[in-house]
């Protein structure tokens, strides 16, 4: 199976993370940012990530990609669907800072080069605005992200997110506030770094596993 990828988009480490608990073996194809032509072969849609299971077989939706894999249910999907509201507004209330922190920072790592940098900046800056005017502004996305880990991530985190067991909606919450590892002048808690590193060692998640090949 290929997977298709990009190293900092949440959506694909979700996947990543999913795969590793499962214990799915897949080839790794990370694609330039600025690549339209692949996905848009694949799957009509330049969005990744998208799962090659074989020649015509594609899936292009992270959920969708992991519950096909998901024999056993290890991901605990009913928890998810029970509190889909309440995560999904969690996710796209962290992902919103989150996103506008690092999208500065995430073109520096050895994804990008200098097409696809130019090609996300240019695509990114039409929604968010200049790059240099978030990061002159990051006190705002900084109090707005720390907001909500204190006052929704936290408390209710009991090991995990309001379970003593990792589910489908720990991977969703902590892919996408891994980016935040990037971002120079913030730090977890040490409650929300343990969790986070918990997520990791479950999942056997090594978000640089592309950078050295
Ligand atoms: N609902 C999709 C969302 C995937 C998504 O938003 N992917 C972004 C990257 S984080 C993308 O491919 N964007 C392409 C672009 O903006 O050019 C999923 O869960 O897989």
């Amino acid at each position: 199976m290929k997977f298709y990828h990009y190293v900092h988009c949440p959506f694909c480490i979700r996947v990543r993370m999913g795969f590793g608990l499962l214990g799915i073996d897949y080839d790794s194809v990370v694609l330039p940012y600025n690549d339209e032509k692949t996905p848009l072969d694949l799957t009509g849609k330049k969005m990744l990530p998208i799962l090659e299971i074989s020649n015509g077989n594609v899936v292009n939706e992270s959920l969708d990609i992991l519950k096909k894999f998901d024999h056993n249910n290890l991901l605990n999907w009913t928890f998810y669907e029970r509190l889909s509201v309440e995560v999904d507004l969690l996710i796209s209330k962290i992902s919103d800072p989150v996103h506008s922190l690092c999208m500065p920072y995430w073109i520096w790592t050895p994804e990008f080069n200098v097409e696809s940098r130019s090609y996300f900046q240019t695509k990114k800056e039409v929604k968010r605005g200049p790059f240099k005017n978030i990061i002159r502004n990051k006190s705002v996305h900084l109090s707005a992200l720390n907001n909500i880990l204190t006052s929704e991530l936290e408390n209710n985190l009991n090991s995990f997110y309001k379970s003593s067991q990792l589910s489908i909606v720990d991977i969703m919450i902590a892919s996408h506030l891994w980016g935040m590892y990037i971002f120079p002048e913030f730090q977890f808690t040490p409650k929300v770094h343990k969790y986070l590193q918990s997520v990791k060692a479950q999942t056997h998640f090594d978000y640089h596993q592309d950078f050295w090949k």
